[in-house]
C-alpha cells in the first residue's frame, strides 16, 4: 500500500515514541529519554524485537525490579521538571502488577511516565496464558486493570491501528500541565507481534510544547486586591512553581514586595535557602519561622501546590484564614474553600508582579519574618552540630550538607529522614531538593537517584536513605553500576522503622513491631549494609560517627563508581524545634493508659480545631 508502511504494533509504537520531541532550553531533544525494560513471555517477542536496534533513537536500558525502573523513570521526569520522560515495558502479570505501586506515586505526585505492560491475548487463543489472571464474572478483566485508578489515562491495546489514536491521546496527557501523571497503554501481548499498514505520516516528527496559560482577569484582579488590602500576607510554593519554571519570577515578586515564601516537600528549593524572603518548610515539618508566619497571616496565597495534610497541619495551621489559590488545575485550586486563580504560576506570579509593581508590605511584617528566620537559624545550627555519640538524623544531614556542594541534589522518600530534610536541608538552587513526599514510599530513593542522575549527569547526587527503606528496594543500586550512573548513598541505620515507632510510640502504643529488636525474631538481625552494596558492584564503607562520616563523603566524591556510605543512627532522636501537629487517629478505646491519654489529647486538638 503506497504512503503506507507495514509494522508490527510494537515497531509501530516505538517508531512513534522515537519521534516525539521537545525543545529544552532552546535544544530539540526527544521528550522520551527511553525505554526501561523488564522482558517476559508477555513482551519479549513483539517489544523487544521491536526495541533491539533502536539503541539511538530510543535506548533500551535493562532494570532489576519492575518498580525499580518505574521509580528510575518518575524521578527522571520529576527531575527534568516534566519537560522529559521515560517509559516502562513489562510482561504480563507480576511484571506488570510490579509497577502498580508506582503507578499510584506517580499520580499523586502529578509526574509523567508511560507504562507499557503486557497484557493477556486479545484473541484469547491460549487463555488462560501462563501469568494470567481469571475472573469469571468479567471476561475482559485482566491483572492491568489494577492500573485503572491510578493512571491518568488508561488504555488496552487490542487492536494494532488502535495506538494510532491512544498515542497521541497518550502523550496529551503525559504533555498537559493540569493532566499531568502516568499513562498506562495495556498492549495484548499477540497485538505487540501483529502487523498493520500504518500511514506514513503518522510517524512524522512532532514537538510538544508546555502550555502555559495565562489566569482569568477577573480572578486575578481578586487576588491583586486580597493582596492589597492584606497587612500579613504568606506565599506558599508547592512543586508548580518548579514546574512552571516560575522561581526566578517569585523569587523577584517575594524580594521586591517583600511577601514571605514558605515552602512544601515538592516546592522545596523554590527560593534559595538564604533568600531574604524565604522562611523555608511549612506545615508538619515546618520551620518555626513559616509556621509562625501562618499562624499571623491574614492572607495565604497558595502557588502550585495540592495542600497535602502535612502542608495544611491536617487543615489546622491556617484554617479559616483568607485563602487564594493560583494553580494550573481547577479541583486543586478550588480546595479547602479557596478563592481561585486558574492558570500557570509563572504566567500569575509575572501578571500579579505588574499589578502590585507599586506595592510592597509593612515594614513590621518584613522585620517580624527577618527575625523568626533568625531565631531558625539558631534552632538549625543547634540541631545539626555533632554531639551526640550516637548521630541524629539532623547531623548526619548536616554533615552531608557541608560536603555536598551547591550542585548536588539531595534525594529521599520515606522515614524520618524526609520531615528532617524539609526542615534542615539548605537549598541552593531549584532541583537541588528531591524528596517524593507526595507517596513517600519506600523504596523509592536508590531507584530515584538514579533517575535523577540520568535526568542531569553532571550533578552529584546524595540519596539519603533509611535502613528500612534501603532494604525493602536496592536493587537498582547494581543498575547505577551497571550504567556508569554513579550515586552516593548515605544510608541511615537506626535498626528498623524509627519514625513509625515514633508516632507508634505519641499516639500511646508500646513499642512494637517497628524496630528490629521490638519485632519477632529469633537472632537479632546484625545486617552489614556495606557488604550487601558491595555484592551488588558499588563501594561501600561504614563510618563511625559525623567526623569519618565527612572524610568519607569526601572520598565517595572522588570514586567514579556508586558509593555507600553506612552510618549508624539514634532512633529516638528528632528536631524538635518547628513543626505541627499531624491528624493521626488515636484508638478511642484501649485498656492502655498511655492510648487513652493520647486519646484525650487527639480529641481536644480535634474539638480545638473545630471552634
Ligand atoms: C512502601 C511503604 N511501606 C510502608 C510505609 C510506611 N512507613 C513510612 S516510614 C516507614 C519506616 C521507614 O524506615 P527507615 O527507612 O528505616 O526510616 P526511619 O523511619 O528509621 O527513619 C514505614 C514502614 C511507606 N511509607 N512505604
Ligand atoms: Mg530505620
Amino acid at each position: 500500500m503506497s504512503g503506507h508502511v507495514r509494522l508490527t504494533m510494537a515497531q509501530a509504537l516505538t517508531r512513534w515514541l522515537a519521534m516525539q520531541r521537545v525543545e529544552v532550553d532552546g535544544v530539540e531533544l526527544p521528550y522520551f529519554a527511553g525505554m526501561w525494560a523488564i522482558f517476559g513471555h508477555g513482551n519479549v517477542a513483539g517489544m523487544g524485537e521491536a526495541l533491539a536496534g533502536m539503541e539511538d533513537a530510543l535506548p533500551t536500558y535493562r532494570a532489576h525490579n519492575e518498580q525499580g525502573m518505574a521509580h528510575a523513570a518518575i524521578a527522571f521526569a520529576k527531575a527534568s521538571r516534566r519537560r522529559r520522560a521515560m517509559a516502562c515495558t513489562t510482561s504480563i502479570g507480576p511484571g506488570a502488577t510490579n509497577m502498580v505501586t508506582a503507578a499510584a506515586l506517580a499520580h499523586v505526585n502529578r509526574l509523567p511516565v508511560l507504562f507499557l505492560p503486557g497484557d493477556v491475548y486479545a484473541s484469547r487463543r491460549p487463555d488462560p496464558v501462563l501469568q494470567q489472571i481469571e475472573d469469571f464474572a468479567d471476561g475482559a478483566v485482566s491483572a492491568n486493570d489494577c492500573f485503572r485508578p491510578v493512571s491518568r489515562y488508561f488504555d488496552r491495546i487490542t487492536r494494532p491501528e488502535q495506538i494510532i489514536d491512544a498515542l497521541p491521546r497518550a502523550m496529551a496527557v503525559l504533555t498537559d500541565p493540569a493532566l499531568c501523571g502516568p499513562v498506562t497503554l495495556a498492549l495484548c501481548q499477540d497485538m505487540q507481534a501483529e502487523a498493520y499498514d500504518y500511514p506514513e505520516g503518522f510517524f512524522a516528527p512532532r514537538i510538544w510544547r508546555s502550555r502555559r496559560p495565562r489566569p482569568d482577569r477577573a480572578e486575578l484582579n481578586n487576588l491583586v486586591e486580597a493582596i492589597r488590602t492584606a497587612k500579613t500576607p504568606l506565599i506558599i510554593a508547592g512543586g508548580g512553581v518548579l514546574y512552571s519554571e516560575a522561581e526566578g519570577v517569585l523569587s523577584d515578586l517575594a524580594a521586591r514586595t517583600g511577601i514571605p515564601v514558605a515552602e512544601t516537600q515538592a516546592g522545596k528549593g523554590a527560593l534559595v535557602w538564604d533568600h531574604p524572603q524565604a522562611l523555608g518548610s511549612i506545615g508538619v515539618t515546618g520551620t518555626s519561622a513559616a509556621n509562625a508566619a501562618a499562624e499571623a497571616a491574614d492572607l495565604i496565597v497558595g502557588v502550585g501546590t495540592r495542600l497535602q495534610d502535612f502542608t495544611t497541619g491536617s487543615r489546622t495551621l491556617f484554617a479559616g484564614k483568607r485563602l487564594v489559590q493560583i494553580n494550573i488545575a481547577a479541583p486543586d485550586a478550588i480546595k479547602q474553600g479557596a478563592e481561585t486563580v486558574v492558570g500557570d504560576a509563572g504566567e500569575t506570579l509575572e501578571a500579579l508582579a505588574e499589578a502590585l509593581a507599586d506595592w510592597q508590605v509593612d515594614d513590621r511584617w518584613r522585620a517580624a519574618n527577618r527575625d523568626a528566620v533568625a531565631e531558625w537559624n539558631a534552632a538549625w545550627d543547634a540541631a545539626t552540630a555533632p554531639v551526640n555519640a550516637l548521630p541524629s538524623d539532623a547531623q548526619v544531614i548536616g554533615a552531608v550538607w557541608r560536603q555536598a556542594g551547591d550542585d548536588a541534589t539531595v534525594v529521599c522518600a520515606a522515614g524520618g529522614l524526609p520531615g528532617e530534610l524539609h526542615k534542615l536541608w539548605r537549598t541552593h538552587r531549584p532541583g537541588g531538593y528531591h524528596v517524593e513526599y507526595g507517596f513517600s514510599c519506600m523504596g523509592y530513593e536508590v531507584a530515584g537517584g538514579l533517575g535523577v542522575k540520568m535526568a542531569d549527569p553532571a550533578r552529584d547526587v546524595y540519596v539519603m536513605v533509611g535502613d528500612g527503606s534501603y532494604l525493602m528496594l536496592n536493587s537498582e543500586l547494581a543498575t547505577s553500576v551497571m550504567l556508569g550512573r554513579k550515586i552516593t548513598v548515605i544510608l541511615l541505620d537506626n535498626r528498623g522503622y524509627g519514625c513509625i515507632n515514633r508516632l507508634q510510640q505519641g499516639t500511646g502504643g508500646r513499642p512494637f513491631n517497628n524496630l528490629l529488636a521490638d519485632a519477632a525474631h529469633e537472632i537479632l538481625p546484625d545486617i552489614d549494609f556495606a557488604a550487601h552494596a558491595r555484592s551488588l558492584g558499588a563501594a561501600a564503607e561504614k563510618v563511625g560517627g559525623i567526623a569519618e562520616l565527612e572524610a568519607a563523603l569526601v572520598r565517595a566524591k572522588q570514586s567514579p563508581k556508586s558509593y555507600v556510605i553506612v552510618i549508624d543512627t539514634d532512633p529516638a532522636i528528632t528536631t524538635e524545634a518547628g513543626g505541627h501537629w499531624w491528624d493521626v487517629a488515636v484508638p478511642e478505646v484501649s485498656a492502655r493508659a498511655e492510648v487513652q491519654a493520647a486519646r484525650r489529647d487527639y480529641e481536644n486538638r480535634i474539638d480545638g480545631g473545630r471552634t
